[in-house]
């Protein structure tokens, strides 16, 4: 499973800003060596503290200003660094140098974050992911700040303040954090029928991954690949994660949240450490320049979706997530993306949620990072050059040195690079534009319920019941009835069955009429189509005083090599005695795991389990039962198994030989969940 790491420039570079304080002597910011770091200077030892205590000044003052503004949206992220390497050359479509050669590797680092959270809230929130990529390319940087979802709320970017404003806490009372079942958001989504496409994705499993290394990502908008001849491609960026899209379930995840709020970034932070690498292939969908008007919708309207079975995705390079950052704040606090950062041979379009985002970020930036010189802390540098005539502002590091910081000028004889693929200065692609100053929307921006009906219709029964379930859940926490009349009429243009099981769940009136002719579907859309497999899952393994010892260790021993991680959970946590004497480590006891934190639960148990145990262990069984997860015993423990009344059910495994039982165990494993058990919540 462990792979090797490969550290590229960009780490070479940041090398240079790394320090390493263990066994420093400690000295001020000046360097001074201090003689004491805990009591102040004071004016006898039960006297007040005197103004002439730099020591004690410096020291508080920089902690008073150590907090910086936390991002308006995705605050709640957190991040690695990687490698991209290329599989097939893009040449034919971009001249982006990163994507020429078959082989080519970029350093890269990522940030998955919620949007609507602040920093410290729970990451299982009902929520989209930001899924940003910063490639350190030789032209320059190159930011892909996508989503977890290939659609967005609104099609206008004036819009965004006020849908941030309607999903973010409500004013007057501060409440809810992380969470859009609250009366703003919905009002604002029956307010603004465009939305009706991406509240089905919000509602849907997607909005609560099991991991961000399960995750899509998109780039949303349409960008433009332009080629050495000038020539230029719409292009949608699709990130393909190698274990498959899975998701939580609503229930799981609310106590997720409880249990352990860094659910999403543990998982990511611990995959690193043992190095199961996560892993992402980039993959393009391309429409030629001529054939743009040849779909049912806009293509540069955000809020639709190329279905992947009429414009294919092609895999053109991996992304490997391979080194944890050395200090939050310091890399993924001061990381600042941008959809503006690009390098030649990648363009924007007229979409106009893009166009906006293009002022926004670097915006934002200037406050949260304090300054125009963002860009030079670690995280941010360029791994080439860069120089030009800009100079001081807060924070500035580089020492320009010269007497010249003007253009044009005939004494330092610095100028800008033509566009000429040698040279490969940036050139905006030169679409023709011509037209009125118009506050409007393109009429062709005015489907909004289509692509909605093409996802439910894409839905597998159990994820149809899951939006059901979302809607009631987020509905049923709106306070004013009419809001929720509102959506529920606005939803019956998507599916008249969907409305009035919602309808009846909340105690609005059912809708009549509505539904949809549609019956297009797009496979790709359900995640019941995703990949499978058990690789990286971690499996409870609830055990109890004088286990079955050589079973389980073998147990143990063949999950690990299929690369499941399993983790021993018991009354106490340590050693834990065998029927034979030997014992095993257990690395949780039941007041520190939960059945929620884990794939799958083995119930290893003993021949004359403790009633502690039982009683714990059914409980732990009971959920992830009700998790739709799978659960296996190869022997002692099956009793608790049939006391729970389960046995019957899929996904439940009880195989007396080891080699079947681990067989069947990891088959259920790599299927996640079992929803046919018929259980809601
Ligand atoms: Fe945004 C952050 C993704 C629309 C304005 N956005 C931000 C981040 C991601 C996205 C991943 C976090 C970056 C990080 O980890 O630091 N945003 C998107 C996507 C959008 C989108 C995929 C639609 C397709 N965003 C959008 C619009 C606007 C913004 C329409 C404003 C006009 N986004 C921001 C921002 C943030 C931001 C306020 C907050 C912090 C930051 O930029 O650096 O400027």
């Amino acid at each position: 499973m462990s792979k090797q790491r490969q550290d590229g420039a960009k780490q070479e570079q940041l090398d240079a800003y790394r320090v390493h304080d263990e066994g420093r002597k400690l000295t001020t910011n000046q360097g001074l060596k201090v003689s004491e770091d805990e009591f102040s200077l004071k004016a006898g030892v039960r006297g007040p503290t005197i103004m002439e205590d730099f020591h004690f000044r410096e020291k508080m003052t920089h902690f008073d200003h150590e907090r910086i503004p936390e991002r308006v949206v995705h605050a709640r992220g957190y991040a690695a660094h990687g490698v991209f390497e290329v599989y097939e050359s893009m040449e034919p479509y971009t001249k982006a140098d990163f994507l020429k050669e078959k082989g080519k590797k970029t350093p890269v680092f990522v940030r998955f974050s919620t949007v609507a959270g602040s920093k410290g809230s729970g990451e299982l929130a009902r929520d989209v992911r930001g899924f940003a990529t910063k490639f350190y390319t030789q032209e320059g940087n190159y930011d892909l700040v996508g989503n977890n979802i290939p659609v967005f709320f609104i099609q206008d970017a004036i819009k965004f303040p006020d849908f941030i404003h309607a999903v973010k806490p409500e004013p007057h009372n501060g409440i809810p954090q992380a969470a859009s079942a609250h009366d703003t958001f919905w009002d604002f989504v029956a307010h603004n029928q465009e939305t009706a496409h991406m509240v089905m994705w919000q509602m849907s499993d997607r909005a609560i991954p099991r991991s961000f290394r399960m995750m899509e990502g998109f780039g949303v908008h349409t960008f433009r690949f332009v080629n050495d001849k000038g020539e230029a491609t719409f292009v949608k960026f699709h990130w393909k994660p190698t274990l498959g899209v899975h998701s939580t379930v609503w229930d799981e995840a609310q106590k997720i949240n409880g249990k352990n709020p860094d659910f999403h970034r543990q998982d990511l932070y611990e995959a690193i450490e043992n190095g199961d690498f996560p892993e992402f292939e980039l993959g393009v969908q391309l429409i030629a320049e001529e054939d743009a008007d040849s779909f049912d919708y806009d293509i540069l309207d955000p809020t639709k979706l190329w279905p992947e079975e009429e414009v294919p995705v092609k895999k053109i390079g991996k992304m490997t997530l391979n080194r944890n950052v050395d200090n939050v704040f310091a890399e993924t606090e001061q990381v600042a993306f941008h959809p503006g950062h690009v390098v030649p041979g990648i363009d924007f379009t007229n979409d106009p949620l893009l166009q906006g985002r293009l002022f926004s970020y670097t915006d934002t930036q200037l406050i949260r990072l304090g300054g125009p010189n963002f860009h030079e802390l670690p995280i941010n540098r360029p791994v080439c050059p860069f120089h030009n005539n800009q100079r001081d502002g807060y924070g500035r590091h580089t020492i320009n040195v010269g007497q010249v910081s003007y253009h044009k000028n005939g004494l330092a004889h610095n100028t800008p690079e033509p566009a000429s693929p040698e040279q490969g200065g940036y050139e905006h692609y030169q679409e023709k534009v011509d037209g009125r100053k118009i506050r409007a929307r393109s009429e062709s921006f005015n489907d909004h319920f289509s692509q909605a009906v093409l996802f439910w219709n894409s839905m597998s029964e159990a994820e149809k019941q899951h939006i059901i379930d979302a809607f009631s859940f987020e509905l049923g926490k709106v306070k004013n009835e009419d809001v929720q009349q509102q959506v529920v009429n606005m939803f019956a243009n998507v599916s008249l069955d969907m409305v009035q099981e919602i309808a009846e769940n909340i105690g609005v009136t059912a809708p009549k009429e509505g539904g949809s002719p549609i019956t297009k579907t797009s496979p790709a859309l359900s995640q019941e189509n995703t990949v499978k497999t058990a690789a990286t899952r971690n499996v409870a393994v609830l055990l109890d005083k004088g286990f079955h010892t050589k079973e389980v260790i073998s147990v143990i021993n063949r999950l690990v090599k299929q690369g499941i991680r399993p983790v021993v959970v018991a009354n106490k946590r340590g050693e834990v005695a065998g029927a034979d004497g030997q014992t095993i480590e257990a690395s949780e006891s039941f007041l520190t795991a939960d059945s929620v934190l884990y794939d799958a639960v083995y119930v290893a148990g003993s021949r004359q389990m403790s009633e502690k145990f039982s009683q714990q262990a059914t409980h732990f069984i009971h959920e992830a039962f009700h998790h739709f997860k799978p659960i296996g015993s190869s022997n002692d423990g099956a009793t608790l198994l049939e006391d729970s009344g389960i046995t019957h059910a899929k996904g439940v495994i009880l195989e007396s030989s080891v080699n079947d039982f681990v067989d069947a165990f990891s088959e259920a494993i790599a299927i996640h969940r079992f929803w046919d058990r018929e259980v809601h919540f």
